[in-house]
C-alpha cells in the first residue's frame, strides 16, 4: 500500500533536515519502505483539508490506505511496529529490549526535545524582547541538564540500548536541532552519537531526499 507523507512546500531551514518529516523519511528508509511526499504550503496547513489529517495544522502526516496519522512519535512507532529493523523482535528474549527501545522514543520526545525546542524558540522568537538576554542562559542550562544526564547514560556505548533502534533515530533527530547552538559540541560522546546516526545510509538517503526539494530555493 502506498505511503504518503506531508512536508513543507518551503522549509524554514532550507533543507538542513530539521523539519520533522526527516525523521519519518529516515524511519521509512531504515525499513526499506518506499513513500511519496505531498508538499503543503503554510496556508494550506491551516485549511480544512489538512486539518482533517492533522488537527494542529502541522507537518508531517502519514497516510497509508485508510489510515491517517499525525505526530512523529506515533508515525515512527507505527512504521517500527509493522516492519523489521527499528525495534528488537517481540519474542520472549526481545520483548524487554523492545519495550526499552520504545521508552527511548518517548524519552527523546517528552524529556529531551522540550528544552531543546524552548531554546530554539527563545533564539528565534524572543530575541527582540528586553528580557531575552537574561533568560537565554537559563534556557541553555536546562538543555545542559538533560544533556549531562543523557551523556552520562550513553557513556561510550554506540547506541542507547544495544543495537540501533527507533529510540536512537528519534534521539539523534532531536539532538540535531542543537548543532547551531554549539552546546552539542560540549558533549563529545553525544556529538559522536549524532554523527553515527547521520552516517547511516538510511539517514543519508532521507536527508538527500528532503534537501533535493529545498536546496537553492528561498525558505518560507
Ligand atoms: N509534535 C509534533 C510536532 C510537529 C511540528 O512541530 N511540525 C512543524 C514542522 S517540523 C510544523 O508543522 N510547524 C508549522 C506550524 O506549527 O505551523 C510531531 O512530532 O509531529
Amino acid at each position: 500500500m502506498t505511503v504518503t507523507i506531508t512536508a513543507f512546500e518551503s522549509s524554514p531551514d532550507g533543507g538542513k533536515g530539521l523539519a520533522r518529516d526527516t525523521r519519518v523519511r529516515w524511519a521509512l528508509e531504515e525499513v526499506a519502505q518506499p513513500y511519496e511526499v505531498r508538499l503543503v504550503s503554510f496556508s494550506a496547513m491551516k485549511e480544512p483539508a489538512h486539518l482533517a489529517l492533522h488537527p494542529f495544522g502541522q507537518i508531517p502526516t502519514y497516510e497509508e490506505g485508510d489510515l491517517a496519522l499525525f505526530e512523529t512519535g506515533a508515525i515512527v512507532f507505527h512504521i517500527a511496529e509493522h516492519h523489521a529493523g527499528l525495534l528488537p523482535d517481540d519474542t520472549e528474549d526481545g520483548a524487554n529490549a523492545r519495550a526499552r527501545a520504545i521508552t527511548w522514543m518517548f524519552a527523546a520526545l517528552n524529556t529531551v526535545e522540550p528544552p531543546i525546542l524552548e531554546l530554539a524558540n527563545a533564539k528565534l522568537l524572543e530575541r527582540d524582547k528586553s528580557w531575552s538576554e537574561e533568560r537565554l542562559p537559563l534556557v541553555e542550562d536546562r538543555v545542559r541538564d538533560r544533556l549531562n544526564q543523557l551523556s552520562a547514560r550513553l557513556g561510550d556505548a554506540e547506541w542507547l540500548d544495544g543495537a540501533f533502534s527507533a529510540g536512537d533515530l528519534m534521539m539523534v533527530h532531536v539532538l540535531q536541532r542543537l548543532k547551531p547552538s554549539g552546546i552539542l559540541d560540549e558533549y563529545p560522546n553525544l556529538s559522536a552519537y549524532v554523527a553515527r546516526g547521520e552516517a547511516r545510509p538510511a539517514y543519508k538517503r532521507a536527508f538527500a531526499a528532503q534537501l533535493a526539494l529545498y536546496a537553492g530555493k528561498p525558505s518560507g
